[in-house]
């Protein structure tokens, strides 16, 4: 990393430039986080789904070796709920009353000098529970049903008269089951007071949502908070929202006056931080026999927690995928003793997509015609909803490169037609409409002395590459090598960031970095406007470019100086600049909507007497806007694309039906998919900078799980002539 990297540096697929810290074991992630004095907690977990609690006894775990404290609804302090944040309301807070909601709700924390006296003395804790009869099932008569809360159902058109006009119309349900974001570093939190300030080491995808949250529930100001999160074991949605785990944490310390840290289990990582809801989704769609499709109807089920407000509307995608005049979605959920659902890679698109994706397939084969030519016939010249113009979409270019690459032509349309010696061999495709999300952002940037830059803002990088990709930007916007930027992000103390979700952290970051290396070379045109001997005396922002740590006029290279010279005439150690991002408005867009596409295609082999399937090939072609990182994008849709096959074939949260324990809540028991489960993989991305925004990307970390469920599904029904409209598509679906 000593040379001058060859420009262009935007896209290029260099390393991640925090690798050498994570293969040598600096990189600090909160579990490994330690502090002078600190004591270890561990929590105690309702072994019921629905009731209350009769009493608590602690006596036993309080004289246990090592204990500090035990921490129960009856000596714990009352707690505001944390706030209203962009995700939507907080989880309640623990420990207020004797009500238990849900399995693995938290009941006691217990605090002591060792993790494992903690955990010792967490199983001496003994709760006399008064169980009710647990709403588990989301055909739960009794179950209260949420109608339309975020005010999202859809409609347009005249879906009625659309089916009228049909020539064909399939109908179906479609079930998806539970998943459960499974992050390899266990969650954990490290909490220090200092009088009335506060540090928290946190899994967060979030920094600034666990401070202004904390300050709430703790009655503190933010300035008094401070949340550090510089590497993350992964979050998958697990560390979107803060979680009340981490308040238990932040209680503990607080009561004994020490740091506290506290690592979740992996299985209470099944109960403690969200997970994909199920869902249940009825669809309809019709076509005329030319093959255009006329009406489209979508309605999804999902279950909610009590007390909790985390919705999932699974339908919403059916109302901007194709070009149908005629189009209802509507999402209802039921109320149910299970624990808080949060976000989990491409949440509700990723439920949604699976029913909609395997309905316009059996509509195609209902009607004779290819499912390519039928996506391709319906596609979306414009955002359906509103008429408006996407701000950029490739969807087609990715359906047709992708057919090229796979090699979709030599799909012979009957079900069960192509054989490789005893496999069935299926080809299957789906696509992807994703709704592109930005939130405001802040950053700064620094140029130093010695020619070198800094920028921060209190992002995360959960994995995704983060680190990297902004040092890149920087690099590029201030005529740097990547080696002269360094780039720091995982502390609230650095400008505001939005979270690392909807696959929006690039764009708004990304726009934020922008803008703060423009206000840097600007702040340097502001030294030389007046200079005398300077070569861009009087130069506007407009007049310049950067290259090899210099300003220069646009069109002519020589006419310039180094950053380093600017600031040694005017004595100074160095150049400040802040810079924010908003979300684009319709005005700078012109009118339009931004959205990232994909199209993927599948080949699966099914033994049809064992029932075994297997993925053999995934293609997929993604638009997301200008690659900022070739490599670091691939391998944000490689990864999804894993997560995908694992929600096709793996992936089901089990809850015991009558306790509500989650039975399966190990990484022995929930199956995902695993190197021998993953085929070679073609990745490839089409369009180009999307004008919504100056840097022009659009996300790309959701988009490669969405889509591939259907795909095999549909691969699966090409290779056996059966639909299974149930996830995963496991061997006994297939018998
Ligand atoms: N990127 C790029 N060019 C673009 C867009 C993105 O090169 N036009 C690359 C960059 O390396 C960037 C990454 O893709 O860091 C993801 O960018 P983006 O799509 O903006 O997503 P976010 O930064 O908002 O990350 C969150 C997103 C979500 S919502 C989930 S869930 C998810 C995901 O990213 N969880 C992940 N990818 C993950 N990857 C890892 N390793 N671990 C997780 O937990
Ligand atoms: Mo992603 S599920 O929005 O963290």
């Amino acid at each position: 990393m000593t040379t001058l990297e060859t420009r262009p540096v935007i896209g290029a697929g260099i390393d991640r430039v925090d690798a050498p810290l994570k293969v040598t074991g600096k990189a600090q992630y909160p579990n490994d986080v330690d502090r002078p004095g600190m004591a270890h907690a561990a929590l105690v977990r309702s072994t019921i789904a629905a009731g209350r609690i009769r009493g608590i006894d602690a006596a036993e775990a309080e004289a246990a070796p090592g204990v500090l404290a035990v921490i129960t609804h009856l000596n714990a302090p009352r707690l505001e709920r944390g706030p209203t944040t962009l995700l939507g309301p907080s989880p309640p807070a623990p420990l207020q009353d004797e009500r238990i909601l849900h399995y693995g709700q938290h009941v006691a924390v217990v605090a002591a000098t060792t993790a494992e006296q903690a955990r010792h003395a967490a199983s001496l804790v003994r709760v006399d529970y008064e169980p009710a009869r647990a709403l588990l099932g989301i055909d739960e008569p009794d179950a209260e049903v949420l109608v339309n809360p975020w005010n999202l159902d859809h409609e347009r058109g005249d879906v009625r008269a659309g089916f009228a006009a049909a020539d064909a119309v399939v109908e179906g349900t479609y079930t998806t089951p539970d998943n459960t974001n499974n992050p390899l570093g266990l969650m954990s939190v490290v909490a220090a007071w200092d009088g009335d300030a506060l540090t928290v080491h946190e899994s967060t995808q979030w920094p600034h949502n666990v401070r202004t949250s904390l300050a709430a529930i703790f009655k503190i100001p933010e300035s008094r908070v401070r949340v550090l999160a510089p590497f993350v074991g992964g979050g998958f949605g697990a560390g979107l929202r803060m979680w009340p785990h981490v308040v238990l944490t932040v209680l503990a310390a607080r009561r004994i006056g020490r740091p506290v840290k506290l690592v979740l289990t992996r299985p209470e990582m099944f109960t403690a931080v969200g997970h994909r809801p199920s869902s249940v989704q009825h669809i309809r769609l019709g076509a005329t026999a030319a093959g255009d499709l006329v009406a489209v109807e979508h309605e999804g089920v999902s279950p909610v927690a009590m007390d909790d407000e985390d919705y999932e509307p699974v339908s919403l995608g059916s109302a901007v995928s194709y070009a149908c005049p005629n189009a209802r979605t509507r999402d209802r959920q039921v109320r149910l003793n299970i624990p808080c659902p949060g976000s989990m890679r491409g949440p509700a698109e990723g439920q949604g997509n699976f029913a909609l994706e395997s309905a316009i397939d059996e509509l195609a084969h209902a009607i004779g015609m290819d499912p390519l030519e039928f996506r391709l016939r319906n596609f979306a010249e414009e955002h359906p909803p509103t008429g408006l113009p996407w701000s950029s979409n490739a969807l087609r270019e990715c359906y047709e490169r992708g057919a090229e690459r796979f090699g979709w032509s030599r799909r012979s349309p009957e079900p069960g037609s192509m054989r490789d010696g005893r496999w069935l061999v299926g080809y299957g495709l789906a696509g992807v409409a994703y709704p592109a999300y930005q939130a405001p952002c802040q950053a700064r940037a620094s140029l130093n002395r010695d020619g070198s830059a800094y920028v921060r803002s209190a992002a995360t990088d959960i994995g995704t590459g983060t680190y990297t990709v902004m040092t890149q930007l920087a690099a590029d916007l201030l005529g740097l090598a990547t080696a002269q930027v360094r780039f720091d992000l995982g502390s609230s103390d650095l400008p505001y960031s939005p979270q690392a979700g909807g696959s929006g952290l690039t764009g708004a970051l990304g726009n934020a970095v922008h803008a703060a290396c423009r206000g840097l070379v600007g702040e340097f045109l502001d030294l030389t406007a007046a200079d005398p001997g300077s070569p861009l005396r009087g130069a506007g922002i407009d007049d310049v470019a950067v290259s090899e740590g210099r300003i220069h006029l646009a069109g002519d290279p020589r006419r310039g100086e180094a950053y380093t010279d600017i600031l040694a005439r005017h004595g100074l150690e160095g150049l400040s600049a802040d810079g924010r991002s908003t979300p684009p408005g319709s005005e700078d867009l012109g009118m339009a909507v931004a959205g990232a596409f994909g199209a993927k295609f599948v080949e699966v082999r099914v033994d049809p007497d064992l029932g075994l399937l297997r993925v053999a090939r995934v293609v997929s072609g993604i638009d997301g806007g200008r690659i900022l990182n070739a490599k670091l994008a691939t391998s944000q849709i490689v990864g999804g694309t894993v997560g995908g096959i694992g929600q096709a074939m793996f992936e089901d949260t089990a809850t015991d039906a009558e306790t509500g324990r989650i039975a399966n809540a190990t990484f022995g028991d929930y199956l995902v998919a695993v190197n021998a489960d993953v085929p070679d993989m073609d990745v490839f991305f089409a369009g180009g900078p999307d004008r919504a925004t100056p840097i022009g990307t659009k996300g790309v970390g959701e988009i490669g799980l969405v889509g591939i469920a259907a795909a095999v599904a549909n691969a699966v029904h090409h290779a056996t002539g059966r639909r299974i409209r149930s996830l995963p598509i496991t061997i006994d679906r297939l018998l």
